[in-house]
């Protein structure tokens, strides 16, 4: 075993101390803040800076992960042909989807929603992010090991991108067309990658509907317990 150098946290200075009363009306805060995200599916073509994105997904890299192995990849996608390529791509899964591919019991599910096989959103946003998971990698750029959890660092990667993205101010829709294996064809990724989830991004239509069904949340004693 080689030694390895450890920092302590004063050392970095980046732990802030906050009293109980401060820890608080932070939590209540950011709950409030995230209660206002609501996944949209209408947005409206004006630009947003890459910077902005790009600020997004640099937190989302700040995730944990397995052994700090960081197994993802975003692909940050403004072009409108590759986003064209995407949504004609997409399209032909989710015909092949609602046409029968997915149970009765999962379309079902789905109707409150309302979705169907249209995806216009894929050309009308501004930014498409496609996160990609790998079994391979390593921490460092060009190493060759395996990955550990690498659902749950992809996963807690998301959460961090989605929850920065709408703390920017803009809107995110979690899309996640079945099969996604296309997108390693469209966005040159390697068979060691999965398709994650496609995320589009940008300023939501002021009338996007949302359905009420989406508006349910359960209540805290319902999704916690205490010991
Ligand atoms: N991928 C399809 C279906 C879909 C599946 C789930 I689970 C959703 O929460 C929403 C949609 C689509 O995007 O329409």
């Amino acid at each position: 075993m080689t030694k390895h150098k450890f920092t302590t946290l004063s050392e970095l200075g980046d732990y802030i101390d906050r009293a109980d009363d401060e820890a608080l009306a932070r939590a209540r805060a950011f709950f409030e803040d995230i209660k206002r995200r609501h996944t949209v599916r209408d947005f409206i073509a004006d630009p947003v800076p890459r910077d902005v994105v790009e600020a997004c997904i640099a937190a989302a890299g700040r995730a944990p992960s397995g052994a700090n192995h960081q197994p993802w990849h975003f692909c940050l996608i403004g072009d409108a042909k590759k986003k064209r390529e995407i949504r004609l791509a997409a399209e032909k899964e989710e015909r092949a989807f609602y046409g029968g591919r997915a149970s009765g019991e999962w379309l079902e599910a789905l109707d409150p929603l309302g979705t169907d096989d249209k995806k216009p959103f894929l050309e009308t946003a501004p930014w498409l992010i496609a996160i990609f998971a790998q079994r391979r990698g390593g921490f460092e750029k060009g190493m060759d090991k395996k990955n550990y959890y690498i659902n749950e660092s992809v996963g807690i990667a998301c959460g961090f991108l989605i929850a920065a993205l709408h703390h920017a101010g803009l809107a995110v829709l979690t899309h996640t067309p079945k099969p996604m294996s296309f997108l390693n064809k469209k966005l040159d990724r390697p068979a060691t990658e999965k398709p994650f989830i496609l995320l589009v991004v940008g300023r939501p239509a002021k009338d996007a509907p949302i359905p009420d069904h989406a508006l349910i949340k359960k209540p805290l004693e319902d999704i916690m317990t205490v010991f």
